[in-house]
């Protein structure tokens, strides 16, 4: 698309920790680019086609940031999305991301404590909030800011995660009301009990500066109710009027609403035909024979629930004894944030486990249990096409993308096991087999149903499983959300009295005083 056309046209501005690419430096002084695989990037892809984008992310390796220093602060068009990094100190990321992010902000929002012992919140936790994660947030919003510039047109910022909680606090101060706010949280929101363990004054700080937030988006209903909860609860003066979803505070409103992520069903359903898929294919038919397959696929994350899907893989064993020699389970696990101690305690607990079942279980001709660590996106697609059960059994989970890449690209009628805490729960649960995370038994009575169910109810609940995914891929999540944004600015526009609409003010800005590549140097302060 000519950029002049697009000048009066919205830009979006996507924020996350990892960003679209990496970069790897060459001698000669230029860059190799990867681009990530994520759903994520390659939704955005199409978002790309209908909009303009400027995605500002965080530098992640040396090469990343000599890249991100050779363009001094400014965005550069990489394939048709403006990419701009920001470029954190080392401690100072650590802090942020292996300090907050990471250990505290994940384990209150998956309830993961073990509360006698942990967290413990030590002045070292409050200095890596102040210098690590305020720090770095504040990084990110002066990008934006420095890089929107003065722009007419709509501007839509749209952070991801709970990485970047304090931004739309920064980012207020420094653009006004001019812009649309509008964060997603990827991950369970938690009602006002678990929120009570991080100190008042931290979670005041999140959930004020959500508030300076349009919207903000959540993957199910139940976490935007929460969260509208959490905000009547913990703050003063913040009202929801009868409403579930709407905030009212100082005069302004923050709608908290529902955008159920999804993958991207078109480029999943061509990875099934990749020659590599195909190769790996094979070679997981002739591992698992003539064997029923029971299969996960997870990140090594303890809000997974690993151990206990292992745990009731072996009560199967043990209560139905003519499955052994019959059937298998296949874990397919990467490995995930192991500079945190409880995911490599996690890691080790697995690996003892899985290995303890196998001696306990095997014979000559059988084993029960095969790990495979690595992180293999065909392998796992690979393997999702031939499971018979799928065991998706999460303590928390804001959706679990993998019960829905399960689901769609499937070819043998497999069940899904699906924990009644993951957020695909509420778009899945009708033919899926609900299980509570927590109940072993439970879980191995639903692996034995799937087992023993007439071909003819597979048939049937898998095909309404695949077809509720088809209908609702990643695409239906960005358009809505970009949406229901500019339904937003039209009505303010609207409203306004001012002319100072983006088409009224501003004729043919071009991509640069659209603001996305600026030329000035940014040097992130502290
Ligand atoms: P994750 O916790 O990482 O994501 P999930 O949604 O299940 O969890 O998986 C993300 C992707 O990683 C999927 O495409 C999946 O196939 C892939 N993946 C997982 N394990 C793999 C393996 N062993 N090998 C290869 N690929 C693997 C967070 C939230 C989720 C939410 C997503 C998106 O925790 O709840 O669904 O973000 O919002």
């Amino acid at each position: 698309m000519p950029e002049s056309t697009r000048s009066q046209e919205p830009l979006i501005v996507i924020v996350s920790n990892r960003g679209p690419y990496s970069f790897t430096a060459n001698e000669d002084g230029t860059f190799d680019i990867q681009r990530g695989s994520g759903g994520l990037v390659t939704a955005l892809g199409a978002l790309a086609e209908k909009h303009e984008v400027l995605w500002v992310a965080s530098a992640m390796s040396k090469d990343d940031r000599a890249w991100a220093e050779q363009h001094q602060g400014t965005a550069v068009d990489v394939d048709d999305i403006f990419l701009r990094l920001i470029t954190p100190r080392a401690r100072q990321y650590e802090l942020y991301y292996n300090v907050i992010a990471n250990p505290l902000l994940w384990f209150i929002q998956h309830e993961l404590w073990n509360i006698p012992r942990t967290p413990s919140i030590t002045a070292d936790t409050w200095r890596a909030w102040k210098r690590g994660y305020t720090a770095v947030n504040r990084q990110f919003a002066e990008a934006i800011a420095e890089s929107i510039g003065d722009v007419q047109r709509p501007v839509i910022v749209l952070p991801q995660d709970y990485h970047l909680y304090l931004l739309p606090a920064f980012l207020r101060d420094l653009v006004g009301d001019r812009v649309q706010i509008q964060p997603f949280v990827h991950i369970p929101w938690p009602g006002i009990d678990a929120w009570r363990i991080l100190p008042g004054q931290m979670r005041d700080e999140i959930l004020t500066s959500m508030l300076k937030s349009d919207r903000v988006g959540f993957q199910t209903t139940k976490d935007a109710f929460n969260f509208v909860q959490n905000c009547r609860f913990y703050l003063p003066d913040v009202h929801s009027r009868g409403t579930r979803d709407t905030l009212f505070h100082g005069g302004k409103e923050t709608r908290a609403l529902a955008y159920p992520i999804s993958v991207d069903v078109e480029r999943t359903q061509r990875l099934v035909e990749e020659p590599q898929t195909k190769l790996l294919k094979s070679q997981l038919i002739s591992v698992i024979g003539d064997q029923r397959l029971i299969l996960r696929v997870d990140r090594i994350e303890p809000s997974k629930n690993i151990l206990r899907g292992l745990e009731a893989f072996a009560t199967l064993l043990d209560s139905y004894p003519e499955y052994r020699g019959k059937v298998k389970m296949l874990a397919l696990l990467v490995p995930s944030r192991l500079e945190v101690d409880e995911y490599q305690d996690y890691l080790r607990d697995i690996m003892a486990q899985a290995g303890l079942f196998n001696a306990q279980y095997s014979d000559p001709f059988w084993e029960p249990i095969r790990v495979i660590v690595g992180d293999h996106y065909h392998r796992a697609i690979a393997a999702m096409q031939l499971y018979d059960v799928l065991l998706v059994n999460p303590i928390a989970d804001g959706m679990n993308l993998v019960a829905k890449e399960g689901v769609l690209v499937n070819e043998k009628d497999g069940s899904l096991i699906l924990s009644e805490h993951a957020g695909a729960f509420y778009e899945l649960h009708e033919d899926a087999l609900v299980v509570s995370p927590f109940d072993v038994h439970g879980t191995a009575e639903a692996i034995h149903q799937a087992l023993s169910m007439p071909p003819e109810e597979r048939r049937l609940r898998a095909e309404n499983l695949r077809s509720v995914v088809q209908n609702a891929g990643v695409q239906h999540w960005f358009d809505d959300q970009v949406r229901d944004a500019l339904a937003a600015f039209a009505s303010h526009v609207s409203s306004s009295s001012t002319s100072s609409t983006p088409s009224a003010n501003k004729s043919a800005a071009s991509p640069t005083d659209a603001g996305a590549p600026s030329p000035t140097t940014a040097t992130p302060k502290e």
